[in-house]
């Protein structure tokens, strides 16, 4: 684990280094708080730190206030070193938002277990963040595609409309649904229509920009956000993506299983002219045309 000290006095330092270093741990060394707290705005700064209290310029206590205060998501463990006992400067100490003290001189084994309990609480912070980032990704996405969900996706359209409408730009949508799913379902059974709905996701995932938006909007319904796309783009984009989709048949359990989708395109003119809700309504009707006037086709609101 990487661990970084901040002492000024050069025999104090040297012999810090040389016990962390015994102990395996991997040393950032700087002489006086501002070069801490340097180290500590730089990138993968470590979560562990040992700072002198009494350095020229910026001081421990001030170091760890300044770390306080920018309250990264990352937790530091800080540990002040002390030259004596003072009761009133460990208040100030804790309340600065330190998380333990040692006083110098101090024996090792004392500054060894003080800093197995400072790890301790940074891998189980470190375990805390990553449990809730993985909560707020399946949160975010559907479990059986694999896209963002119905929140997300429309979610992205009002951020994109909001944007449309700040910068004058055009949002276009596509919403888009799987032909005769029903049918596919009844013949093959539902593991199989999964299957096809997870390929069909993936398929039209791999051909979106990178500042492209899909979400599984409902049963076999996708919608499609394009930022700053003009409707002829956009209906030339969903013609691409239902040109691939029925290029190949789906390779599922229960076999080959040849697919079509049909397609309702809807821009928002430039300064997001139309709200979120009349934008869905428009792909709607244009998908509903689509569907009407044989399926397997890409239809533009007007
Ligand atoms: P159309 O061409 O008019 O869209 O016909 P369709 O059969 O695709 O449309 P319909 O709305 O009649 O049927 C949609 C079907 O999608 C019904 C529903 O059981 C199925 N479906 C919805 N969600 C899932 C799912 O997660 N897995 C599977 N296997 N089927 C699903
Ligand atoms: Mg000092
Ligand atoms: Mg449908
Ligand atoms: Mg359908």
């Amino acid at each position: 684990m990487r661990i970084l000290i901040a002492e000024d006095d050069p025999a104090f330092r040297t012999l810090l280094e040389d016990i962390l270093v015994t102990w395996g741990y991997d040393v950032v060394v700087t002489r006086d708080g501002n070069e801490a707290w340097q180290a500590f705005m730089s990138k993968d700064a470590p979560q562990l730190a040992i700072l002198d209290w009494k350095m020229p310029g910026m001081e421990g206590v001030e170091v760890c206030r300044k770390i306080r205060k920018a309250a990264e998501e990352n937790y530091t463990y800080i540990i002040l070193l002390t030259s004596q006992q003072r009761d009133e400067e460990l208040v100030i100490g804790m309340e600065a938002g330190a998380d333990d003290y040692i006083i110098k001189p101090f024996k090792h084994n004392e500054l060894k277990v003080r800093l197995r309990a400072g790890r301790r609480i940074i891998e189980l912070q470190n375990e805390l963040l990553a449990a809730r980032e993985i909560l707020q990704a399946k949160a975010a996405h559907d479990s059986l595609t694999g896209l963002l969900n119905h929140e997300e996706i429309l979610g992205t359209l009002d951020k994109e409309l909001a944007r449309s409408e700040r910068d004058g730009v055009c949002v276009s949508i596509i919403m888009a649904d799987i032909d005769h799913f029903k049918k596919i379902n009844d013949t093959y059974g539902h593991l199989a229509g999964d299957a096809v709905l997870r390929i069909a996701a993936q398929k039209m995932l791999s051909m979106m920009r990178t500042y492209d938006s899909i979400g599984r909007y409902g049963g076999e319904e996708f919608l499609v956000v394009l930022p700053e796309c003009c409707r002829e783009c956009a209906g030339a984009f969903a013609e691409r993506l239902r040109s691939c989709i029925c290029s190949d048949s789906m390779d599922t359990p229960e076999g080959m299983i040849p697919i079509t989708i049909s397609l309702g395109v809807a821009a928002s003119g430039e300064n997001g002219r139309l709200d979120r809700y009349s934008l869905v309504k428009a792909a709607d009707a244009a998908l509903y045309r689509a569907k009407e006037r044989g399926r397997n086709r890409v239809e533009v609101a007007a």
